[in-house]
């Protein structure tokens, strides 16, 4: 790259959030860097190489929809696209709009401060280069930061470990190998039926067993998708009012308000279509703890008929609440417990004690294995800033302003950030939703505001502590009326030792996006610019 130091805007990341802004900040005129820590561009999609990794929300729908040439001229090949197809899409998208010669690969991001004078960002990266930007936007990842957990003696481990957010390019080869995977949310449920199949044996250690529908992947048919592209426009527009942005068909009708035969009789149909679209079977599975028990025992009924060994199934039960830890989509995962090469312990029961060179002991037996896979999952949503030194007006760092958990105004902005944006930060509907809508509607708001900056002669937009105040109280109390702050979900921190507890997605589209427009329409309101 060429050795230019000041930019209209720096954008840090280069997956779905950071190519878009890139692309849409461009086209305002302006000159932008993206820095990107990993070797290629992709973000989530390049580091979550894991066997099985394939998104849950239909390819059709977790796509770009700013351009309708491009939706039109891709094809995804299979109702959930895996992630090699995913990141070749994204490298078509980098390529198509020109977008690699704005991106410096390898380059990690460790500080930005605001100058008060300049009134602007000076972004340091690790090589120790630093960088001049009016407007700086972390386009970092809700699920970027990988979490490893501290168990005692874990760097003393004979063999080899992986994280699954963190893949070799190259894979791993399990044949012959005895496997441990710590951790059964979507990443190791989705890793654990392939690794299986390859290895000698493999031991699942399981703290909490998780909800997890079938996803009947499949092929396409052509039909099917020109039936689609004939009313793309249409349908993104369509999903954009729902609460998920996405086609879950939603059910208005209540849990509780049905029958048990026309309830069961729903939630077989649903679990026959497969996939997130279980959530929406009734409306009320959110918001009420009895609604949500009746889908909960049908799940349970599930784990009964697939699990051959009782006492297996029973393990693999989660109690309470479906889909306050995020449903999981799965192939096959449940079946493969019946398998006579993998056994399942309950961290309840066995708790992990400690690694050592042979394994993993737990409830005092050790687990003699080659190679350890840590499923272990993220610090969501805020861990990839926190990393990051970040300072506002007057020197005052991000991490003790969000020291009781994030606090922002729409999930954009930091009230004593000025010109600081997120993608789908906390605060916003982000991962409760379908991340592509969302992403797309942070950067076209974000272009949008800048656009207005520049016609107005501002040079700095600062929401206010009032208007951020107000909206951390509403998005609380959203959150509070749900059942989403009933466990120890990765959404409230709580998979993080130490981590604030606090429900981080703002639950609510459509509303959300009104409310964004009712901002900018009316003068970026609750914002100070300068
Ligand atoms: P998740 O969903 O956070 O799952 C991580 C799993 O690892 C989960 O079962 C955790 O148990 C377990 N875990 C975490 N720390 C430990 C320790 N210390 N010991 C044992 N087990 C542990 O991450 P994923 O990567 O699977 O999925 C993240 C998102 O990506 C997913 O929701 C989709 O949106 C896509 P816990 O439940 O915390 O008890």
């Amino acid at each position: 790259m060429d050795s230019k130091r000041i930019f209209d805007a720096i954008v840090v990341g280069a997956g779905f959030g950071g190519l878009y802004t890139l692309h849409k900040l461009r086209s305002l005129g302006l000159e932008v860097r993206v820095f990107e820590a990993g070797d290629g561009v992709g973000g989530t999609w390049f580091w979550n190489r894991y066997p099985g990794a394939r998104c849950d929300i239909e390819s059709m729908e977790y796509s770009y929809q700013f351009d309708e040439a491009l939706q039109q001229e891709w094809t995804w090949s299979e109702k959930y696209a895996t992630q090699p197809e995913i990141l070749r899409y994204i490298n078509h998208v980098a390529d198509r709009f020109d977008l690699r010669r704005d991106i410096q690969l390898e380059t990690r991001v460790t500080s930005a401060h605001f100058d008060d004078e300049q009134k602007k960002w000076q972004v340091t990266t690790e090589d120790g280069a630093s960088y001049i930007a009016r407007h700086v936007v972390m386009a970092t990842g809700c699920l970027s930061s990988a979490n490893l957990p501290e168990i005692e003696g874990r760097e003393s481990f004979g063999g080899a470990t992986y994280h699954t957010g963190l893949w070799p390019k190259d894979g791993v080869d399990f044949q012959g190998k005895r496997v441990a995977v710590i951790g059964t949310g979507s990443s190791g449920i989705q890793s654990i039926p392939l690794i299986a199949q390859e290895a000698d044996h493999l031991t699942v250690f399981q703290r909490t067993p998780n909800f997890s529908v079938p996803a009947h992947n499949r092929p396409l048919t052509e039909t099917e998708v020109s039936e689609r592209k004939s009313v793309y426009k249409e349908f993104r527009k369509a999903m954009r009012d729902t609460a998920f942005h996405a086609n879950f068909r939603y059910n208005e009708a209540n849990a509780l308000d049905t029958p048990p035969e026309l309830r069961e009789q729903e939630y077989e149909a649903r679990w026959a279509a497969g996939g997130l679209p279980f959530m929406a079977s009734f409306a009320d599975l959110m918001f009420d703890a009895q609604a949500n028990a009746t889908a909960a025992r049908f799940v349970h009924g599930k784990i009964d008929d697939i699990v051959e060994d009782p006492n297996i199934a029973d393990k693999l039960k989660p109690n309470g609440v479906v889909g306050c830890k995020r449903l999981c989509v799965d192939t096959n995962y449940y079946a493969t417990f019946n398998r006579p090469n993998v056994s399942l312990v309950s961290i309840d029961e066995q708790p992990i004690d400690r690694i050592e060179p042979a394994g993993i002991v737990a409830g005092g037996e050790l687990h003699a294995v080659d190679i350890i896979v840590f499923a272990t999952g993220f610090d969501a949503m805020t861990g990839a800033m926190s990393r990051i030194d970040i300072r506002g007006t007057e020197g005052k760092s991000l991490s003790e302003a969000w020291s009781e958990g994030p606090k922002t105004y729409l999930g954009l902005c930091v009230s004593g950030f000025p010109n600081l944006f997120m993608i789908t930060g906390p605060g916003s509907p982000s991962v409760l939703t379908n991340m592509l809508p969302s992403i797309e509607h942070h950067v076209e708001w974000i272009a949008d505001c800048v656009r207005w900056m520049k016609q107005s002669g501002k040079h700095t937009v600062n929401a206010t502590l009032a208007a951020q105040n107000a909206w951390v109280e509403h998005v609380n109390e959203i959150g509070d009326l749900s059942l989403y702050p009933r466990c120890n979900s990765w959404y409230l921190g709580a998979n993080v030792p130490g981590k604030p507890r606090v429900f981080m997605p703002y639950l609510g589209f459509p509303a959300y996006a009104e409310k964004c427009e009712a901002v900018a329409k009316g003068g970026y309101e609750g914002f100070e610019a300068a």
